[in-house]
């Protein structure tokens, strides 16, 4: 297929921190035609030998601003990329930058309401000017717990302390945006995974969306 002349079906796949979004990406590996975009969480460990990670959740009153404007700038490259195949899954988008993480730093106080102000004007110029559109969502559903148990095991050295109730909100938003719509827009149909099943169960969960994503990739 011709990159540029058609935009590829193009999937979100969105869920709280430690729902599983990376193992997902993983087991499309085996299909040729898909491209998969992981989240740039390395660059945001690396900006000029910075790590924005890190600073924002030290003194997240102080580099909050400065991680969402960044992480906006490297969700919209993803957003952009052209991909040589049918099918292009991407982990997170701008949608839930904004309607989990800004909302969440918003209504916490983190943010001032005029840097909420700035973010939010910047997510609307892109949203009404540059085509960030999805044809499906894939949400993985996990309970906080779960995800909290998940981020302690993996030990990524920025998250650990990160509080089991950060997780309880932020898996509000997801729910408000993607199940109860009463958050922002939800921008393409949602497909609900199980996301609290272990790895020995999770690949007949992920089978579940198969179809829905292989019929596209031809
Ligand atoms: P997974 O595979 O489902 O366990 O996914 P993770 O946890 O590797 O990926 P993700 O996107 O949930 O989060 C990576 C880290 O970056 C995590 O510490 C949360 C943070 N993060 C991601 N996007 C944003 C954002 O827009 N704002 C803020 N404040 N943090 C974000």
């Amino acid at each position: 297929m011709n990159a540029v002349s058609k935009r590829p079906f193009t999937v979100f796949v969105e869920g709280n921190i430690g729902s599983g979004k990376t193992t997902f990406l993983e087991h499309f590996c085996q299909f040729e035609d898909i491209t998969l975009l992981t989240e740039p969480v390395e660059e945001w460990r690396n900006l000029n030998g910075w790590n924005l990670l890190d600073l924002m959740y030290k003194d997240p009153t102080k580099w909050a601003m400065a991680f969402q404007s960044y992480v906006s700038l490297t969700m919209l490259d993803m957003h952009c990329k052209l991909t040589p195949t049918p099918v292009k899954l991407m982990e997170r988008s701008l949608y839930s930058a904004r309607y989990c993480f800004v909302e969440q730093m918003m209504r916490n106080g983190t943010l001032h309401p005029a840097q909420f102000a700035v973010l939010d004007e910047w997510f609307r110029f892109i949203h009404h000017n540059i085509p960030i559109a999805a044809d499906l969502i894939v949400y993985l559903k996990a309970t906080p717990a779960v995800a909290y148990e998940r981020i302690k095991k993996r030990a990524r050295s920025e998250e650990q302390c990160v509080p089991l109730s950060y997780l309880e909100s932020l898996h509000k938003l997801h729910e408000d945006w993607l199940v109860h719509r009463t958050l922002g827009e939800c921008p393409a149909p949602v497909l609900v995974l199980d996301a609290d099943l272990d790895l020995s169960q999770i690949t007949e969960e992920y089978k579940k969306s198969e179809h829905q994503i292989l019929r596209h990739a031809v």
